[in-house]
């Protein structure tokens, strides 16, 4: 039978994450029917064979393995149009954003009439953790930016833990941007309807292992998104 719920990993040299957090997943979502979609753009450190091994006795676990691609947003899209799941969900695979709150998220879209369940940091219980100043203002820049294409006034538009309903998804698909780091507000900025959504609290924690793929090229493609959706240019 199918699973349920599909979360998303989009990995780019994360060995060493991947083993804890799918501990830390199934802890977290017992009773649950749930399976976990790295898609991984042909990392050189050895995740996609840590994640083959672990595939190999566990069927709820899965790999896309793209070549000669990368890119965060259009990563978590390939993975949630393979996805067959009714219920999506998108998480980092690094540790930094808080599994426990899987099942909330999963219990809210199913009881509520929602078609989003957002992890955001800028929030009253929520936090970034501690980041230095420069990574702050950027972030608050990014956030404050977003008003210009969105008037949802999300708290945490920059967020990349979240969990959507499959339409809700299949809706916005063929109007995303697709470019840069930030599929959350491409899906929301995409959305043809009114977006049903619901913002938690948690606290963004620091990396487990590995480094950051975040750098000034980010910033620029996120700059250009919110040009590209402001001037109509999909
Ligand atoms: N597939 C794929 N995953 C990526 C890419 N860039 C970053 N990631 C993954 O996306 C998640 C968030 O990236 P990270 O570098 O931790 O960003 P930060 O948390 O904002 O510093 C991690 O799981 C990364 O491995 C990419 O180009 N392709
Ligand atoms: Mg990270």
């Amino acid at each position: 039978m199918k699973p349920e719920l599909t979360i998303v990993i989009p990995t780019y040299n994360e060995r060493d994450n991947i083993r804890p957090l799918i501990e830390k997943i199934d802890q977290t979502l017992v009773n649950e029917s749930w399976s976990v979609l790295f898609v991984d753009d042909d990392s050189t450190d050895g995740t996609l064979d840590t994640v083959r091994a672990i595939i190999k006795n566990d069927s709820r676990i899965e790999l896309l393995h793209r070549i000669g691609r990368r890119g965060l947003s259009s990563a978590c899209i390939d993975g949630m149009s393979a996805s067959q799941s009714t219920y999506l969900a998108v998480m980092d695979g690094d540790l930094q954003h808080d599994e426990s709150l899987l099942k909330y998220m999963l219990a809210s879209l199913k009881n509520e009439n929602l078609d989003l369940v957002i992890g955001s940091r800028y929030m009253p219980g929520g936090s970034v953790g501690n980041w230095k100043w420069s990574r702050k203002t950027t972030s608050l820049i990014a956030t404050w930016m977003a008003k210009i294409v969105s008037d949802y006034h999300l708290k945490d538009p920059m967020s990349g833990f979240f969990m959507l309903r499959r339409d809700f998804f299949e809706q916005a698909k063929p109007h995303l941007h697709g470019g840069g780091f930030k599929i959350l507000l491409d899906l929301i900025v995409s959305s043809p309807r009114e977006v049903n959504f619901k913002e938690i609290p948690f606290t963004f924690r620091n990396r487990h292992s590995g480094e950051s793929k975040l750098g000034a090229e980010v910033v620029w493609e996120y700059v250009k998104f919110i040009v590209d959706k402001k001037i109509g240019k999909k």
